[in-house]
């Protein structure tokens, strides 16, 4: 992770005072803080505030944190929404919309009491404008076109001016074709840091951020179809999906805090393995200590966000993913028949007579799928994907590792590769003799009505795969 972009604003030019969520003057545009531009999709260091009150930052998962200049005691940013090309995974990527060069959006940092100015700039082909998710502002600059705003129309440039009242955990996404716009990507994360010790808040060593989104992109295809309303086929995290997803490093005993926001169409049951954690906060405020229990999964609604908080004490590679199985897998069809149990072996050398490609899908699970080389098309990556140290993870989607070691250094965010288990510590096959299975004396009698044995014909209709139909 090289820190090679930063570039603060620091020349504070004078920007005439500027009109409340309206369009801004060809003379302050003269003046306005030049954007600053993302293009690759890595974890960016965190943006160690060079001005203003000192917090302590946050990482963005393959996110960065939006740089401001200060402008006589204002925070002043700039957000250019714009499309963007994300690379989703090494080897797949999408044409989305976002800010700034990536979907999401940057990472917007601030401090309690803070006065921002936030300019928004259009450069996509239709209007937009910016809402910014749980905040506490004056009710023209919650950005909801149409009914707070005038909408920004392409080519122009939208000021928003608030003070940062309520420390936070926030997102900002458009109010305007929402349905268009969040599904082609435009979202964002918003932290304001509380101003000195707050009773709810606790100092952590590293605190991570990401977004829940969807996407419905077909295989072989870049452009999310929009109109998709349950059946997406990529559940990522800011817009990566596994493996392209950076581990979350820790050093062992480091006090970590993850917020997660979830800006898809349908909940997430995020899952840490490892650990228990305790929800300390959602996007309404730090939570009350008597509201707090351990737990190692919790569900994230749709709008909300939750802020999980545990001690990294357990060293290792911990999965960190959504619980809903279909959710850690990419582009899959749907449609596929279950083939477990059923033996077609003589069916498949007859129809690979006819069909040259024809692979048997799932005859003994889906594993055989990670191991398969089935034709795909460009520009997508395989369901179910991911080398460690031990063979495919065998996932995809929403899934990611919390990466705990003893000798990581403070503040260093780099992958230390896999964990090395001490001598004796995985589970090792049995190799000695195995006892004779005993089944339950009562089977088959009484209540519990017989196994039934399988007719002898069974006529299954195999689909060829590949076809993705409506997935
Ligand atoms: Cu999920």
């Amino acid at each position: 992770m090289k820190n090679s972009r930063r570039d603060f604003f620091l020349g504070a030019g004078a920007v005439t005072a500027a009109v409340a969520a309206s369009s801004v003057s060809r003379v302050a545009m003269a003046a306005l803080p030049e954007p600053v531009l993302q293009s690759k999709p890595d974890t960016m260091p965190p943006l160690v505030p060079a001005t203003g009150r000192l917090y302590n930052p946050v990482v963005t998962l393959n996110g960065w944190t939006l740089p401001w200049r200060m402008n006589n005691g204002v925070k002043e940013f700039h957000l250019v929404a714009e499309p963007v090309v994300r690379e989703m995974a090494p080897g797949f990527k999408a044409h989305l919309w976002g800010y700034n060069g990536q979907s999401p959006g940057p990472t917007i940092e601030v401090v309690e009491g803070d006065r921002v100015r936030i300019f928004v700039t259009n450069k996509l082909p239709e209007h937009t404008s910016v809402h910014w998710h749980g905040q506490r502002l004056p009710n023209g600059m919650d950005g909801v076109s149409g009914l707070t705003q005038p909408s920004i129309k392409p080519g122009k440039t939208f000021v928003y001016e608030f003070v940062a009242r309520r420390p936070g955990t926030f997102m900002y996404h458009p109010h305007a074709d929402e349905m268009t716009q969040m599904a082609m990507g435009m979202m964002g994360f918003w932290v304001t840091h509380p101003k000195g010790k707050h009773p709810l808040i606790a100092e952590v060593d590293r605190d991570y951020v990401f977004l829940l989104n969807a996407y419905d992109i077909d295989p072989g295809s870049y452009t999310p179809k929009i109109m998709t309303m349950l059946d997406f086929n990529l559940w990522s995290w800011n817009s990566r999906i596994f493996p392209g997803i950076d581990a979350l490093v820790a050093r062992k005993n480091d006090r970590v805090r993850i917020r997660v926001g979830n800006l898809t169409m349908t909940n997430h049951p995020i899952h840490m393995h490892g650990h228990e954690f305790t929800v300390t906060g959602t996007d309404g405020g730090p939570t009350p200590p008597a509201s707090r229990w351990p737990e190692v999964t919790t569900d994230i609604g749709v709008g909300q966000m939750r802020q999980l908080e545990f001690v990294a004490d357990e060293e290792g590679d911990w999965s960190l993913h959504c619980h809903k199985s279909h959710h850690t897998m990419n582009a899959m069809g749907h449609t596929v028949p279950t083939m477990i149990g059923v033996d077609h072996r003589g069916l498949a050398k007859q129809i690979t007579q006819l069909i040259p490609d024809y692979m048997v899908m799932g005859e003994r699970g889906m594993a055989d799928m990670a191991e398969m080389e089935m034709p795909i098309p460009d520009n997508t990556i395989p369901m179910m994907t991911g080398q460690g140290p031990f063979g495919g993870v065998e996932m995809g989607g929403m899934f990611s590792m919390i990466k705990v070691r003893k000798d990581q250094k403070r503040g260093d965010y780099s992958d230390p590769g896999w964990y090395s288990h001490p001598p004796g510590t995985t589970a090792f096959e049995w190799t000695g003799a195995l006892p004779d299975v005993v089944h339950f004396k009562g089977e088959g009698k009484g209540s519990m009505p017989a196994q039934r044995v399988p007719a002898k014909d069974i006529e299954v209709q195999i689909r060829k795969p590949g076809t993705h139909g409506n997935h």
